[in-house]
């Protein structure tokens, strides 16, 4: 049941861009929810006597933000990949592991082994380790089956997260992710991978197109003609681009104005003015680049020159990046990547918004979607601060404690 009330006793960091650079903060805040969305946010001492009548629920002095956004992840996926974590720290490196079999293929075999209520069962749990920490949307992608029936299970599963649980899911077709087994990559992407993505688009299975562009995945040509396909379906594309190496995908992705280029942390500061040009997010993903002992950081510095959004995400995966917090993310980016710690908080609320194509969140504002957590911390810097602590509140999800 949605209802009005005021939050009262609240700081609020509203991560609105209209207040300039930073959190956007409001000391001594109230905000008026009406039913699912936002009516009104400002100081306590100027809430319009329309709004003074409604239930007022005390927080204590407590910090309120939008409720974060995990803008990339494969949640949905069968078995783990522990093994090789312990090859690595045996000195085999990731591309080694893929090239022998391993690495994403080996999902491949056990998601496509996992029937549906499994899936959806390790899913679960993982959605709810985000909800835990204030997290309201959280993206999914396909990208382990490379086959027609397990690329359209795995996004039915996505769909079936929002089902089960108070959150929001925006899918992402991932069938270019990796070569299946013995096949050649470009049969793959004509034969298999774009029929499949219009068998998941005739289903309303899709949000956006997603590829690996890679020197162990997909040339800039294949994944071009993945997103020519995207585009005739009217859905739009977003890339993993310049992840382990530069393949030049992160221009592909401006050129067909993608939603994110995602890892980048082999872009020059041409493709940072490419995606600026575009108006494409930069998508952070310090998870893989920790657990992989990455050492090349991402162009932070150009893509702030150039104005383009920072988002961060978890990239929540079961081989580079077994990472089940997005307050942990911040945390690393900010540690590793220099992200400032309201870069980091923009980057899981309004840019993670803006990498999903999501104009309704990510901003405390009047109009938006009442999705709101609230955080037992003094100032928003905390957030990011704090290394494998969990200050969640409460979470408000369309308006819904
Ligand atoms: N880059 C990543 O970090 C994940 N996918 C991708 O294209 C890794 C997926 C995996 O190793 O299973
Ligand atoms: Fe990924």
């Amino acid at each position: 049941m949605t209802s009005s009330f005021v939050m009262s006793g609240v700081t609020a960091a509203t991560m609105d861009p209209t207040a300039g650079p930073g959190y956007g903060l409001i000391q001594d805040a109230a905000i008026v929810v009406s039913g699912p969305r936002i009516a009104w946010v400002g100081p306590a001492a100027e809430l319009p006597a329309a709004h003074a009548g409604l239930e007022h629920r005390r927080f204590d002095g407590r910090l309120v933000t939008p409720a974060l956004i995990d803008c990339h992840t494969h949640i949905v996926h069968g078995g783990n990949r522990a093994r090789e974590f312990e090859m690595r720290l045996e000195g085999v490196s990731y591309e080694e592991i893929a090239r022998a079999g391993g690495g994403i293929v080996s999902t491949v075999g056990a998601t496509r082994a996992a029937c549906e209520a499994e899936l959806l069962h390790t899913a679960l749990a993982r959605v709810d380790a985000l909800i835990a920490q204030g997290v309201a949307t959280v993206e999914v992608k396909s990208g382990y089956g490379l086959d027609r029936e397990t690329e359209l299970k795995m996004l039915r599963v996505a769909r079936a997260l929002a089902r089960h649980r108070p959150v929001r899911v925006r899918t992402s077709f991932l069938g270019a992710h990796a070569v299946p087994k013995g096949a050649d990559a470009d049969t793959y992407i004509d034969e298999v991978c774009i029929p499949a993505l219009k068998a998941a688009q005739a289903e309303g299975l899709v949000d956006a197109v997603d590829g690996f562009c890679e020197g162990i995945a997909f040339d800039t040509k294949q994944i071009a003609r993945v997103f020519e396909a995207a585009q005739s379906l009217g859905l739009p594309v977003k890339l993993h681009a310049e992840q382990l190496s530069h393949q030049g995908g992160t221009a592909l992705a401006a050129e067909y104005r993608a939603l994110s280029a995602d890892h980048v942390e082999y872009a020059s500061d041409a493709d940072a003015a490419a995606l600026a040009a575009a108006g494409s997010v930069a998508v952070l993903l310090p998870g893989a680049f920790y657990t992989l002992h990455e050492r090349k950081i991402p162009p932070v510095q150009a893509f702030r020159d150039r104005g383009v959004p920072m988002a961060v995400g978890t990239d929540w995966n079961p081989g580079s990046s077994p990472l089940g917090s997005l307050l942990l993310a911040m945390n690393i980016a900010c540690t590793l990547f220099r992200l400032t710690p309201a870069e980091a908080l923009a980057g899981t609320t309004r840019n993670a918004a803006r990498a999903l194509g999501l104009k309704d969140c990510g901003v405390i504002a009047p109009g938006m979607r009442a999705d709101l957590a609230v955080w037992d911390v003094a100032e928003p810097a905390e957030l990011s601060y704090g290394i494998g602590i969990n200050p969640s509140h409460a979470r408000i999800f369309a308006g819904e404690t």
